[in-house]
């Protein structure tokens, strides 16, 4: 009698125990579900992706010689949900047992809990072994600090897996090699062009699919250019180790305009559905290191992101859901407005952010966190509204991930869990690691007035409004001495800016 295992749309790397420890008559089960490509709308190059990606690795399981039961979205029969696909396979396969991976939501593991009383065959939850550590490490590492913070996670993960290690040491002498990082960009070295991946005839019924049925959604699905396959994925990582990781540190926090992509790695929709896993991917970029390919400082600040924000952030999530999807700890209600969904702003940072997000279904670190991130924090935007809109738009996002670095690290609304302080930064901050602000309508240089950066003219009215909880930050001593220097007329007129920009956030 077979057991019944489900791969979701993330899950589609062949060493995940699931799929090694299969039975010969055990059936893989892949659904293409419309719950899923709509609880949230999806961006449609996401959904493209992952049904394309999912098609793709299912006709690999099956040319090994696996047992695939493959339900496509169209399937006349399909239920569109989880809960009804796993029923039904269980019913037609008379399926003694049900085997699922760990998944990467909250929301899909309480579905998977339940289906022990409803299907009425044991259900068993394997371990997702695709991350370095465990729930159980992270709760270890947590347990009986006050405050966590990531360069301490990782640093055990340094030590942990050997990575850029030197016996006990870390490579070179130093954890953290930022300060040799992080520059504006100087156009000293061009960025090279990204490769692109032809759709073939599987990719293309799903691209018709797709724009049938969730062309309506936010996003552009024309120009879809991401592999699908696993070989497609290696070779985007090749590509980045070879051309742009020499260059990755230098210019990770740098923006410039019709540049969407510039030396970042473009691997985290690979590294998140399971086509590529974090630790070849560090390890290649560790071997690259050794073999003189890239400086130390670069294949540092890469190991970072992947070994230990990536790590880190899974961790909170995990280790504080549910309550955290709930939290809003700067009480910040402003509803979202309407040029989040069209781009059709005059401040141009946002203006390039937004429509790269809309074609793309990317945008780099330093455009979510400091351009869209910053301007929803320092106007109050909706937490709930501003998490929804980050797991809706990018063809990386799932709620493990995307929740603690839009909630957390771009919102501070956990209070400072994720962040020992909110990256709450003016416009100098992105006119000097950007080329954005020549062209825009608003002058950077100016703090009042309706010419004004809006990003100026909300920033003290942000640092005031949150006086109470934030003034004790030691990471916001400064600010808060420039602002304890202003005179009352001074903190009243820019308490008006700032209120002003917000009642009129639709006009920008
Ligand atoms: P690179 O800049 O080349 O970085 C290399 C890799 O490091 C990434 O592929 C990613 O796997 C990892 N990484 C880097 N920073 C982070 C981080 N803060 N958290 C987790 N992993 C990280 N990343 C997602 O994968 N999914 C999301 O939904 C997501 N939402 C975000 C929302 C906000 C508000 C912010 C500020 C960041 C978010 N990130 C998210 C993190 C980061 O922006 C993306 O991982 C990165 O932009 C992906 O592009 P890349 O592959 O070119 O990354
Ligand atoms: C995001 C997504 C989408 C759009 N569609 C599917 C799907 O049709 N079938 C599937 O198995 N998974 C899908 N996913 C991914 C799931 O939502 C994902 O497994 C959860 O977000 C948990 O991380
Ligand atoms: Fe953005 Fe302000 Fe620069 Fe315009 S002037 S691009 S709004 S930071």
């Amino acid at each position: 009698m077979p057991a019944l295992r489900l791969i979701l749309a993330d899950q589609l790397t062949a060493t995940l125990p699931l799929i090694t420890t299969a039975a010969p008559d055990d059936v893989l089960l892949l659904a293409e579900v419309q719950e899923e490509a709509t609880y949230v709308p999806h961006h449609p190059q996401k959904i493209a992706f992952l049904f394309a990606a999912m098609r793709h690795f299912a006709a690999e399981l099956q040319a090994a010689g696996k047992a695939v039961r493959y339900v496509k979205l169209d399937d006349p029969a399909n239920s569109g949900s989880f809960d009804g696909e796993v029923a039904r396979a269980v019913r037609e396969l008379d399926a003694t047992r049900v085997v699922v991976t760990e998944p990467g939501e909250w929301r899909v593991l309480e579905v998977f809990k339940q289906w022990q009383t409803s299907l009425g065959v044991p259900v068993e939850i394997l371990p997702d072994t695709r991350f370095f550590a465990s729930h159980a490490e992270f709760k270890t590492h947590a347990t009986g600090r006050k405050q966590l913070r990531m360069e301490f996670f990782y640093r055990e993960l340094r030590r942990k897996t050997g990575l850029l290690m030197d016996g006990e040491d870390p490579e070179g002498g130093q954890w953290n090699y930022d300060a040799d990082n992080r520059s504006a960009y100087d156009g000293a070295v061009p960025p090279p062009a990204i490769p692109i991946s032809q759709p073939d005839a599987t990719t293309k019924e799903v691209l018709a699919l797709v724009a049938a049925r969730f062309g309506h959604h936010f996003g552009r699905l024309e120009g879809f250019r991401y592999g699908v396959t696993r070989a497609e994925a290696l070779e985007h990582l090749s590509h980045f180790l070879q051309h742009r990781l020499p260059y990755f540190g230098r210019y990770q926090d740098a923006m410039v305009q019709g540049q969407p992509y510039l030396f970042h790695s473009l691997i985290s929709m690979y590294l998140n559905c399971g086509l590529l896993v974090a630790e070849e991917v560090c390890w290649a970029a560790e071997a690259a290191y050794r073999a003189g390919e890239a400086p130390l400082a670069a294949v540092e600040g890469f190991v970072r992101q992947v070994l230990g924000w990536r790590e880190y952030v899974r961790g909170i999530y995990w280790l504080h859901m549910p309550h955290y999807a709930t939290r809003n700890s700067l009480a910040a209600t402003t509803p979202l407005p309407a040029w989040f969904w069209s781009g059709d702003t005059r401040m141009n940072c946002l203006h390039q952010a937004i429509t790269e997000t809309r074609d793309n279904a990317y945008a780099h670190h330093i455009q979510r966190l400091m351009v869209i991130g910053n301007f929803a924090l320092l106007a109050g935007l909706d937490v709930e509204e501003v998490c929804r809109w980050y797991l809706l738009v990018y063809i990386d996002a799932y709620e493990w991930v995307e929740l603690p670095n839009t909630l957390g690290m771009a919102l501070f609304g956990d209070g400072g869990v994720m962040a020992s302080k909110p990256y709450a930064a003016s416009g100098a901050y992105i006119n000097k690691m950007s080329n954005y602000c020549g062209t825009c309508a608003y002058d950077v240089a100016l703090k009042e007035g309706p010419k004004a950066c809006p990003f100026n003219r909300l920033y003290w009215g942000f640092l005031m409004r949150h006086e109470g909880t934030l003034r004790g930050n030691p990471r916001l001593a400064y600010p808060y001495a420039t602002l304890g220097k202003f005179t009352p007329e001074k903190r009243a007129r820019l308490a008006t800016e700032a209120r002003v920009v917000i009642e009129h956030l639709p006009t920008l």
